[in-house]
């Protein structure tokens, strides 16, 4: 059923506490933790607890929970001051965008100038 966690997911993993993660957030719904190849001083992921594959297929099952993921981005720029001179939040979907872990989660990106478009 849609959002239920599954067995062979990483991120579902590290919500069950069953994989480490440096966790620097967490909501009644969502965890936010810092991505383990980073590629600005600021890279924290912020995920649903609930497993949907990526963004669209949360923001169509669980909208409530993807303004959740939204907020907590925010806050976490707040929290890591990269919220002063900008940050971006990125959502690859699909595997020729860069998409690797098919559990939805946003990439929050800072503490560095970040060029426009993206490669
Ligand atoms: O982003 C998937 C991201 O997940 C990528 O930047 C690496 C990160 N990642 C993979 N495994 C871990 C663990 N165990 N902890 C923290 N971060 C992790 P994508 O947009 O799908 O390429």
């Amino acid at each position: 059923m849609a959002g239920e966690a599954q067995s062979d997911c990483l991120f579902c993993k590290i919500v069950a506490g069953e994989v480490p993660a440096t966790i620097v957030r967490e909501s009644e719904t969502t965890v936010a933790f810092r991505d383990i190849n980073p590629q600005a001083p600021t890279h924290v992921l912020v995920i649903p607890k609930a497993h949907y594959p990526d963004a669209a297929s949360l923001a169509e099952g669980a909208p409530e929970i993807a303004a959740d993921v939204l907020r907590e981005a925010g806050r976490v720029a707040a929290d890591e001051k990269a919220d002063g001179s900008g940050y971006r939040i990125v959502f690859n979907t699909g595997a020729g965008a860069g998409q690797t872990v098919w559990h939805a989660h946003a990439h929050v990106l800072g503490g560095r100038g970040l060029n426009w478009p993206p490669g």
